[in-house]
């Protein structure tokens, strides 16, 4: 790779690891699996250790645990908690052995599992618990004594009563535990952990040790990190010496002699690996004696004594009971399976999607087989294959009517999707509804799923122009309806009739166009009938658009359908013309980068001033942008934007630039 695309590449992958890691761990909504983050993180690593000079300050390769927010006081880890380099592949694996023997002649390892959970560090002082940490960054972690002295593993004294010593293992919270944690938190309304991982760690880090106490954590001790009293020479003796000392250490370590047997014993642990009742999400290769680890050293990161076999995403067999066809806004039959549920990476399954007819058809999937499935990302459940058919059973086929509203459906040539196409489909219109009163299109409060579903089933809905034409009598009639919650509805209604173009363009859903597109739409054309009267060529001129949406759009207008929904909204008094946004162009041309947290205003009432005077904003800096207006913790941003000598401004500033 040379320079020029490994900048590119690495400027990428670390936009993209620390919105994974954000994810992670500040919305506690993880986006991809582990596996695919630590792929990626060590594709930055390779290209940072060939080109030294693209590695910045804020690199995800510079962070490698966790960081303190300041909850708990900063414990130095006397001795590196240090992490684990990982290995796909069993020829990773043969590559580590190759670089042990060239360091040292002999060597065994011990072969263990990785668990997946968080490490921690617990120090005894005359065989008493004196003080626990998270791992933190490896040198400095957070004290969470309070907490860990709640997890009945782990021993308060020893059986010995050694003047020193530190230990490292891993804290966790067992799948059973996991389940009833989250069944509570869904019963009382809160949002769930992820999975188990999550759970211990949103555990260990709380304010009030009682409420660890009642998460059932766990520990596995896999280490000894320092010692006073015992003379050690092996990782083997060592882990036989924990258990002596009253430790639950890591479970079935065993010696393997060879390469070739601690092979078999990582695929055996692979094997096991839905059955345990704790995830894993490897098995680890430690080199067993103290010696020759002292021989082969560190890397600035990791040991070279040990390394972590990654398996892929956990896979489990169960039966397909039934497949359930809903029908989607834009008449789209999706097909779910209904599973026997299973647990899987954590969590329950009992549904996973099918996709649409030919996924179905090209694994031959049968109501009644047994089948493979799988977490896609390790969130959205999957069918990856057929194991065995049911006897007597037949190829599924999706229905030839809608199971909504019976009408025949139809597979367009090129597509393999199945469409209802009656326009007056209620499944359709539900989910077109939906859509429309939705925060993206109309932004109607009040409008959810359940209301919209009674106010279709009691047939005052027919398309989106009746929204408007409601009144608090029929509203009323409705089941949970009183004068109050109904002239809520109506106010938000008349509210929505100014929108103006953008949002209603956003609202009718044309196929390939979102907020962007509709927006784009609305500042060029300015009103609706402008947007009617229009060209394909026309359409597709417009900077930002592509040939597919303008057909689209084109085809939309089109159809007599629209013509027939648009007259029916003007009607019923909803603006069909664009709010002028732009007052001056003084920003016209310009982009604008927002970081961090400004003095007085939100990022998005900027954004806004910022559009309005005929600016554009964006997500990350580059050497296009213009400006970064940084406000308090600016972080990644400011260091990009100084790095590239994009001038920054403070809030006073700008409002200075805007009068
Ligand atoms: C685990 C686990 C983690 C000791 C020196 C480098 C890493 N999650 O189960 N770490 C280690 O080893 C440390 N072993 C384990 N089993």
């Amino acid at each position: 790779m040379d320079h020029q695309t490994a900048e590119k590449r690495a400027a990428e992958l670390r936009d993209l690891l620390n919105y994974y890691s954000r994810k992670y761990y500040v919305d506690d909504d993880p986006v991809v699996e582990d596996r695919e983050y630590d792929m990626l993180q060590r594709e930055l690593l390779t290209i940072e250790e060939t080109y030294p000079d693209l590695r910045t300050p804020d690199s995800p390769t510079s962070r490698v645990g966790g960081s303190a927010d300041g909850m708990f006081e900063s414990v130095p880890h006397p001795v590196r908690m240090e992490s684990l380099q990982d290995a796909f592949s069993e020829a990773e694996l043969l590559d580590f052995d190759r670089r042990v023997h060239e360091a040292v002649d002999f060597a065994q390892y011990v072969v263990e599992p990785k668990i997946d959970g968080l490490s921690v560090s617990l120090e005894y002082e005359n065989g008493v618990f004196v003080r626990g940490s998270t791992r933190g960054d490896g040198d400095v972690g957070e004290d969470v004594t309070a907490n860990l002295r709640t997890v009945r593993a782990i021993p308060l004294r020893l059986t010995e009563a050694l003047p020193y010593i530190e230990v490292r293992g891993e804290v966790y919270m067992p799948k059973q535990a996991f389940a009833s944690l989250v069944a509570a938190q869904e019963e009382a309304g809160d949002k769930p952990f992820k999975n188990p991982r999550n759970a211990a760690a949103g555990s260990l880090r709380q304010k009030n040790p009682q409420v660890t106490a009642s998460r059932k954590l766990d520990i596995f001790v896999f280490n000894i990190q320092r010692v006073e009293g015992a003379e050690l020479r092996g990782h083997k003796q060592s882990l036989d010496y924990l258990r002596t000392l009253g430790f639950r250490t890591i479970p079935d370590y065993r010696r393997a002699d060879t390469i070739a047997d601690a092979l078999e014993r990582v695929r055996e642990i692979g094997r096991l690996r839905g059955t345990l009742p704790y995830d894993i999400d490897g098995a680890v290769l430690k080199v067993d004696d103290f010696a020759a680890r002292a021989e082969l050293g560190s890397t600035a990161k990791f040991p070279k004594w040990a390394v972590a076999f990654k398996y892929p995403p956990e896979e489990k067999q169960t039966v397909l009971l039934d497949v359930e066809v809903a029908v989607g806004r834009t008449g789209v039959l999706t097909p779910t399976a209904i599973l026997e549920p299973v647990l899987l990476a954590g969590t329950t399954v009992g549904r996973a999607t099918l996709h649409n007819q030919d996924f179905i058809a090209e694994r031959d999937i049968r109501i009644g087989d047994t089948v493979t499935v799988r977490k896609a990302g390790d969130i959205i459940p999957e069918v990856v294959k057929v194991d065995a058919h049911a006897p007597d059973s037949v190829p599924y086929l999706l229905p030839r009517t809608c199971p909504s509203c019976g009408a025949a459906v139809v597979r367009e040539a090129d597509e393999a999707a199945v469409r209802c196409v009656n326009p007056e489909c209620p499944a359709q219109l539900l989910r077109n509804l939906i859509h429309f009163c939705s925060r993206g299109g109309m932004d109607m409060e009040g409008f959810g799923e359940s209301v919209l579903e009674k106010l279709i089933e009691s047939g005052f809905l027919h398309t989106a122009a009746d929204l408007f034409r409601l009144d608090a009598q029929s509203i009323q009639t409705i089941e949970g309806f009183r004068e109050k919650s109904a002239a809520n509805l109506l106010e938000a209604a008349e509210r929505a009739k100014q929108n103006g173009l953008e949002r209603l363009l956003a609202a009718l859903g044309i196929r390939h166009v979102g907020e962007k597109g509709a927006k784009l739409l609305a500042s060029h054309f300015g009103s609706m009938d402008a947007i009617r009267a229009s060209s394909v060529e026309e359409i597709a001129a417009i900077d930002g658009f592509g040939g597919v949406m303008a057909q689209s759009v084109f085809d939309f207008f089109a159809l007599p359908e629209t013509a027939d929904l648009i007259g029916r909204l003007r009607d019923s008094g909803v603006r069909m013309t664009a709010v002028e946004t732009v007052e001056d162009h003084r920003f016209a041309g310009m982009t604008f980068v927002l970081t961090g947290t400004l003095p007085t205003m939100t990022r998005a009432e900027a954004s806004k001033i910022i559009e309005r005077l005929g600016g554009k904003t964006a997500s990350s800096v580059s050497k296009k942008t213009s400006w970064v207006l940084a406000g308090e913790d600016a972080g990644s941003k400011l260091q990009k934007a100084q790095t590239l000598g994009v001038p920054i401004l403070t809030e006073e500033e700008f409002l200075k630039m805007c009068d």
